[in-house]
C-alpha cells in the first residue's frame, strides 16, 4: 500500500489515515493509496464500514496543483472518487481543517461526511482558473442544489461546517477526537441499518428553477468577470448536472476540466497561488530565524495613511496607540476611523460588537512618552526626510530596546532614516498601500542594517495583518512605484502622441487590469507628485524628458475628482467618469509644445507602451537585487496595482510572450522614443540564452 495512505481493520470497520504533509495534496502516491484501500475494505469480509480521515492540521487542500501542467499519471482522480462512491459498504468522511477542491470531492463522493465545528469546506478551483473536476460541479448541486452550488463553484470561497451542514453537505458536527468521531457515526449508521447513500445517485432538488439561476449566473459573470475563462464552464458543468445522468455530466465535466487545464488563465493563476507561498521564503534568512513578540503597536500620524494602519493592527487584534500632533488633529484621526468602522457596519461587511471590540483597541495620544512599551511602531507621516529624522530621534529616546522602529515611507531612503536612530538594526520599512485596512500588499523594506530578526517578525506581522508581505530592497519607489512610475509616465506620453484618455484606459481595461491610468491618476489627484516632477525635470538629463499634460492639466485647474475634473469629468460628485471637453485644447498644447503630430494609436500599441516599460523596470530591479525573484514583483502588482490574475503579473506575462518577443518590442520602441527604454541588460541577456525571468534567482 502507498506510504501516503495508511489502511487498517479494526473489528468492523476499515480506517483509511491520508498521511501527505503538509496539506495532504492528492498527488499520485494519495490517490492511488486511496484506491487500494478502499479495494482492500471491500475485498476484506469483516469490513462493515469504511472511515476516511486525514492527518495533520487539515483533512485533503485538493488536488496536488504542482501536478497540473504535467503529464498525468494514473490513477486519475475522478477514477479514485468514483470507486469511491461505488463501494458497496458505507463510508464516512471525517473533516477537520479544510477540505477543499479535489478534497471535499473525495468527500462527496463517501456516503456520510461528518466535520469538526472547526472545519471549511469548500470548491476553490475557480481561482485557480479551473472548475472542479472529480465530480464536484455533480455531485454538490445533488446535494446542495444549484443555488449553493453556483455560488461555492463560481465565487470559490469556503464555507463553514454549519453553513455546509444546513445546505445538506454535511450530516453531522462535532468537537474532539477525529477517530472516535468516525467510529461511533459509522457503528451508529450500521446499528441504525443506514447503509450506501450515494450523492451521485440523489436527484438535484432546484432542478425547476436551475434555468433561471444559471442564465443569471451568466450575465453576472459577463458583468463582473469579464475575460475570465473558468467561470463560464463551471456555469456549464452545473447545467450538465441539471440535464444530464450522473455519467454524462461527469464526462462533460471532465471536458470543461480540460479545456480550462489548458488556459493560460489556469498558468497564470496557479503562479500567482505559488508566488504568494515563496514570497515568505526570504533569501538568506533561516525558515526558523527567531522572531520578537508583537503584542502592541502604535502608529504615528492620523492622516489617511497612518489611520489606515492603525485599522489592520485593530482588525488584527492587537491593541494600537494612535499618535496626532495635538488634540484636535487626534480628535479628526479618530473620527475617520469611527467613520471607516460605521461604513463597513452600513455595508454589512461588520457587526457592530466587532467594530465596538476593534475601536476599543485604538487608543489615541498626542504624547510620545505613550508609546514606551509598544512593541512595534510605525510611522505615517509627511515624506520628508527633515520630518521623518524628528519622528525617529524621539522614538529613539522613548521606546523600550527591542522595539521595532517602521517607517511606512513610499520613496524615501529607508537607510538615512534608520540613520537617525543608534538602533538601525531596528529599523525596517512596512510599505502600506492605500487604503491600508483594505490592500493586501506590505512592501517590507530591507534595510541595510535591519537584522534578521526584525525581518523575519516584520514577515510574521505582515501575515498576521493579513498582508501579503513581500520583501524589497532600498532604492526609490522601491518595486511597485519604481516601476509605476514608468508606467504613468508612459500613458501621458500616449496622450501628448495622439491617445485619448477614454482609449488609454479602455485599453488596459480590457487588458484586465482593475483600472486605467487615467482614470486612477484623477483618483489619486493630478497634483500629487507634481513637486516631485519639478524636481526631477531638473535633476534628469535632456534625453530623459517628462511628459507635460498632467502639468497642463494642474495650471488648468483640473486637478482630478477631488475638483470635479481631471482627465474626465465628475459632475455633481459622482465618481463615474464621464469625458471632459475641457482637456482635448490642453492636449493638443501638451503635444504641441513637444513638437510632436497627434496621430492614432491602436490598442495593443498603447497595452505594449504602457506594459513593457513596467517589465523591462522589473528586470532592472531584479538585476540590482531590489527584489528577490520575478514572482515577488507580479505580487506586487497582482496585490496592489490593480494587475489582472489571471495574467500572473508584468514579469510571468513577459514570460509567457516570450523574452525575445518582448525584447525586440523594446528595441523598437528604443528606436522611436529615445533612453527611456535603453533595454535592461538582464532581459537582454536571458532573452539571448533563450531563458525566463522565472528561472532567475538573485545571484545567479
Ligand atoms: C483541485 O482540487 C482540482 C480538482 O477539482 C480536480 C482534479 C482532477 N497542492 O497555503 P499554505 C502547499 S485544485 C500542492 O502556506 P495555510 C503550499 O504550496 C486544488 N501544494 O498553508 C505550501 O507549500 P510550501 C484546489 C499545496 O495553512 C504548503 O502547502 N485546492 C496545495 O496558510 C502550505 O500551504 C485549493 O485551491 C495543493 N493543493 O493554508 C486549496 N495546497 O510550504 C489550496 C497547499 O512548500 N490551498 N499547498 O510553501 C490552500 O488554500 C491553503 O494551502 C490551505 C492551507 C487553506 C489548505
Amino acid at each position: 500500500m502507498s506510504a501516503s495512505v495508511l489502511f487498517e481493520r479494526r473489528g468492523n470497520l476499515a480506517l483509511v489515515t491520508v498521511n501527505n504533509p503538509p496539506v495532504n495534496a492528492l498527488g499520485q502516491s494519495v490517490r492511488e493509496g486511496l484506491l487500494e484501500a478502499f479495494r482492500a475494505a471491500e475485498a476484506d469480509a469483516q469490513v462493515e464500514a469504511v472511515v476516511l480521515l486525514c492527518t495533520g492540521s487539515t483533512f485533503m487542500a485538493g488536488a496536488d496543483i504542482k501536478e497540473f501542467g504535467k503529464p498525468p499519471q494514473a490513477p486519475s482522480l475522478p477514477e479514485v472518487v468514483n470507486a469511491i462512491e461505488a463501494c458497496a459498504k458505507p463510508s464516512v468522511a471525517v473533516i477537520h481543517g479544510s477540505a477543499l477542491g479535489g478534497g471535499l470531492e473525495v468527500a462527496l463522493a463517501c456516503h456520510y461526511r461528518i466535520a469538526r465545528n472547526d472545519a471549511r469546506v469548500g470548491l476553490p478551483e475557480v481561482k485557480l482558473g479551473l472548475l472542479p473536476g472529480a465530480g464536484g460541479t455533480q455531485r454538490l448541486p445533488r446535494l446542495a442544489g444549484v443555488a449553493k452550488a453556483l455560488e461555492m463553484i463560481v465565487g470559490g470561497a469556503p464555507i463553514s461546517a454549519t453553513e455546509a451542514q444546513r445546505h445538506g453537505i454535511l450530516d453531522e458536527l462535532f468537537d474532539g477526537d477525529l477517530l472516535a468521531a468516525g467510529s461511533a457515526f459509522a457503528q451508529r449508521l450500521l446499528a441504525e441499518g443506514r447503509g450506501v447513500r450515494r450523492s451521485g445517485e440523489q436527484p438535484v432538488a432546484d432542478a425547476g428553477e436551475a434555468a433561471a439561476l444559471l442564465d443569471a449566473k451568466r450575465a453576472e459573470i459577463h458583468q463582473r468577470m469579464p475575460g475570465l475563462f473558468s467561470p463560464l464552464r463551471c456555469v456549464a458543468a452545473l447545467e450538465a448536472a441539471v440535464q444530464l445522468p450522473l455519467a454524462e455530466g461527469l464526462e462533460r465535466e471532465r471536458e470543461l476540466f480540460r479545456e480550462c487545464l489548458a488556459s493560460p488563465q489556469r498558468a497564470a493563476l496557479v503562479h500567482a497561488f505559488f508566488a504568494e507561498r515563496q514570497a515568505g521564503k526570504v533569501v538568506g534568512l533561516a525558515a526558523d530565524t527567531p522572531t520578537r513578540a508583537i503584542a502592541s503597536a502604535a502608529v504615528i500620524g492620523g492622516g489617511t495613511m497612518g489611520v489606515g494602519i492603525a485599522l489592520c493592527f485593530a482588525n488584527a487584534g492587537i491593541p494600537v496607540k494612535l499618535l496626532e500632533i495635538d488634540q484636535t488633529a487626534l480628535e479628526r484621526a479618530l473620527q475617520r476611523a469611527r467613520d471607516t468602522y460605521a461604513a463597513s457596519v452600513k455595508r454589512g461587511s461588520l457587526s457592530e460588537a466587532d467594530m465596538a471590540r476593534r475601536l476599543a483597541l485604538l487608543d489615541g495620544v498626542t504624547d510620545y512618552a505613550a508609546l514606551a512599551e509598544a512593541d512595534v511602531v510605525v510611522e505615517a507621516v509627511f515624506e520628508n526626510l527633515e520630518v521623518k529624522r524628528q519622528v525617529f530621534e524621539r522614538l529613539d529616546a522613548v521606546c523600550k530596546p527591542g522595539a521595532i522602529l517602521a517607517s511606512n515611507t513610499s520613496s524615501l531612503d529607508l537607510d538615512a532614516i534608520a540613520a537617525f536612530t543608534a538602533r538601525p538594526q531596528d529599523v525596517v520599512g512596512l510599505h502600506f498601500f492605500s487604503p491600508a485596512n483594505v490592500m493586501r500588499l506590505l512592501e517590507v523594506v530591507r534595510g541595510a542594517q535591519t537584522s534578521d530578526t526584525v525581518l523575519a517578525t516584520a514577515m510574521a506581522l505582515g501575515k498576521r495583518l493579513k498582508k501579503v508581505a513581500v520583501v524589497v530592497g532600498v532604492c526609490d519607489g522601491f518595486v511597485g512605484n519604481r516601476m509605476v512610475f514608468q508606467y504613468g509616465r508612459e500613458s501621458e506620453f500616449l496622450l501628448e502622441e495622439g491617445a485619448t484618455p477614454e482609449q488609454v484606459d479602455g485599453a488596459l481595461r480590457a487588458f484586465g487590469m482593475a483600472m486605467g491610468p487615467c482614470a486612477m491618476r484623477d483618483l489619486s489627484g493630478l497634483d500629487i507628485g507634481l513637486a516631485i516632477r519639478n524636481r526631477q525635470r531638473q535633476s534628469l538629463p535632456p534625453q530623459f524628458p517628462l511628459p507635460r499634460v498632467l502639468d497642463k492639466l494642474c495650471e488648468a485647474g483640473l486637478l482630478g475628482q477631488k475638483s470635479g475634473a481631471g482627465f474626465y469629468r465628475y459632475p455633481e460628485g459622482s465618481r463615474t467618469p464621464q469625458p471632459n471637453p475641457a482637456l482635448a485644447p490642453l492636449l493638443e498644447a501638451a503635444s504641441r509644445e513637444r513638437g510632436i503630430a497627434r496621430r492614432s494609436l491602436d490598442d495593443r500599441y498603447i497595452v505594449e507602451r504602457c506594459l513593457f516599460a513596467l517589465v523591462n523596470e522589473g528586470a532592472k530591479i531584479l538585476e540590482e537585487g531590489i527584489a528577490q525573484r520575478a514572482s515577488d514583483i507580479d505580487l506586487i502588482y497582482l496585490n496592489g496595482y490593480g494587475f489582472p490574475a489571471h495574467r500572473g503579473g508584468p514579469m510571468f506575462h513577459a514570460d509567457q510572450l516570450g523574452l525575445d518577443k518582448v525584447l525586440a518590442r523594446i528595441r523598437e520602441f528604443h528606436a522611436e522614443h529615445g533612453a527611456w527604454w535603453q533595454p535592461a541588460p538582464l532581459l537582454e541577456r536571458l532573452a539571448a540564452e533563450g531563458r525566463q525571468f522565472s528561472d532567475w534567482e538573485a545571484g545567479q
